[in-house]
């Protein structure tokens, strides 16, 4: 099934596309869901939520309360009662009841706070589905709300974005997308774009009469405008993905070093295993840590060294690997053994990930006195850190300075960012179809092409909000959600 829009313009097939979706959606909504919405196990209290057309109905036989019956139902107010099953108690539950319309998924829904105990969550469920309910898919209700007009397609993303926020960051930006944040920026741009897009449409229904309903001169400048905002969009993404997967940061040096000493130390627990024996890891190790609303993800790597030892060298590879995607690299250099061709290493490292904010740490400070590399390494200019990760001497000058190097994933703190891979795909294209618009009117190419682009302009803007989407993307994006959103 495919969702269509027109991207505003109103034609017939418009109308009758978005008549038949509704009829279809209409069709599909009369199955009423049911899912455990609280994590499974054993737990004080649960929540299990029921959803859809007339679930009042499925609810009667089981659940009994006297204040229900006295005043019937009220839309966002907690019912306390017993549920029972044949007449078999099976909890004392309290029910909130959401009118149609009223609810986060426009339907007619239900929320029972039970005791946490597997049994009852089992019998509950099992007396839901014995009466017609069915278990909710991943994402269900959300894609519901979505399907009912309640959330677009952003919001209902970042609803998934807002459960999985593992920092004060992400929680911000989630929180914002959600409201509305993202999608009230593609709306303005999209309203833009529609009013032209409909005047030069309307040129192609008069094209023999040569006229111009749309001032080429304003388009261009709403055009470029456009352009302009798109592109700080997408160069928001650079932030958005460091901030929902954790900022890389990658620890590089020769073997023995201290690498893992390290990233046991910044994590709080032994993750890596450590040895004095020189070449102890091979693989590249990684975990994340919070820090300052922060999240970062710390990738201890295989020590740099030439080696005969062919696993070791797919190991250095990998480590060169990280160090050129890396946001942040922490070059840890042995105070008791530095390399001979130190500045050289250093030099090639500046080169192949030039994108890395590179942090020179001197490891075990405890053992060795430093001045002589200090000496060596004062041509790179580079900050120095005196540290001893065995003892976390140093470290929370090396955090501090670590997050003020990180400061720019605070960019967006009152702007919009972009999170999602989907949205900034979608703007790349429509920064790319904005640009053949451009060169479109710039070499005045006739109307239709230009209609075109601008169609592919406005798609690319839907697609985030979901005025455009499909089964396919709906499916894969509300599978990634838990069973009971
Ligand atoms: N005295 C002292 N010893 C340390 C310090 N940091 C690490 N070590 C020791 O140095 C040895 C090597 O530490 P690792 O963390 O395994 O070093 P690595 O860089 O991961 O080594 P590879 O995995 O072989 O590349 C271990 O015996 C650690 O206990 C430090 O700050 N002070
Ligand atoms: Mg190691």
């Amino acid at each position: 099934m495919y969702y269509p829009s027109f991207n505003g313009i109103p034609f017939f097939t418009n109308f009758f596309a978005q008549y038949l979706t509704m009829y279809l959606w209409a069709m599909l909504r009369d199955d009423i869901i049911c899912a455990l919405s609280t994590p499974q196990g054993v737990g004080a209290l649960a929540i299990v939520r029921i959803s859809g057309a007339n679930s009042s109905a499925l609810l009667t036989p089981y659940f009994v309360s006297k204040r229900a019956k006295k005043a019937g139902l009220e839309s966002h107010r907690a019912y306390f009662g017993d549920y029972s099953i044949h007449d078999e108690h099976i909890d004392e539950v309290l029910v909130t009841y959401f009118e149609e319309g009223k609810s986060f998924t426009g339907e007619e829904s239900f929320e029972i706070s039970c005791h946490g105990s597997p049994y009852i969550i089992g019998r509950i469920m099992e007396s839901l589905l014995n009466a017609g309910a069915r278990l909710a898919d991943p994402g269900e209700y959300t894609m519901r709300a979505f399907m009912n007009g309640k959330l677009d397609l952003a919001q209902a993303e970042a609803v998934a974005d807002l459960i999985h926020a593992e920092n004060k960051t992400m929680h911000d930006v989630a929180l914002r997308q959600l409201k509305g944040g993202l999608s009230n920026e593609i709306s303005l741009f999209r309203e833009d774009l529609v009013h032209f897009a409909s005047l030069i449409e309307l040129e192609l229904d008069f094209s023999e009469e040569d006229v111009e309903f749309a001032s080429r001169a304003q388009l261009l400048k709403m055009l470029h405008s456009l352009q302009g905002k798109v592109g700080a969009l997408i160069d928001s993404f650079k932030y958005g993905n460091a901030i929902k997967k954790g900022i890389a940061t990658a620890i590089l040096g020769a073997p023995n070093a201290g690498k893992s000493t390290l990233l046991n130390a910044l994590l709080g627990e032994d993750r890596a295993i450590v040895s004095s024996i020189a070449g102890t890891t091979r693989d590249t190790v990684e975990d994340t840590f919070n820090y300052g609303g922060l999240t970062y993800r710390l990738i201890d790597t295989a020590g740099i060294r030439d080696t005969e030892d062919y696993v070791e060298q797919i190991g250095i590879q990998k480590a060169f690997e990280q160090a050129e995607k890396a946001d942040v690299i922490f070059y840890l250099i042995d105070a008791t053994a530095p390399e001979e061709d130190l500045e050289q290493r250093i030099a090639h490292l500046e080169q192949s990930a030039p994108q890395a904010e590179l942090f020179l740490c001197i490891n075990k400070s405890d053992q060795a006195e430093a001045s002589t590399i200090l000496k060596r390494l004062e041509a790179s200019k580079r900050q120095i850190f005196m540290i001893a990760a065995k003892t976390k001497d140093g470290l929370a000058d090396l955090l501090t300075a670590l997050k003020e190097a990180t400061a720019w994933t605070s960019h967006g703190a009152s702007q919009t960012i972009v999170t999602n891979a989907r949205h900034a795909d979608a703007l790349r294209r429509t920064s790319l179809a904005l640009a053949k618009s451009i060169e479109a009117v710039e070499l005045s190419i006739p109307g239709d092409l230009l209609a075109q682009d601008l169609r592919l302009a406005l798609d690319g803007l839907g697609e985030i909000t979901g005025t455009i989407s499909t089964d396919d993307l709906l499916a894969n994006i509300f599978s990634k959600f838990c069973i009971g959103k």
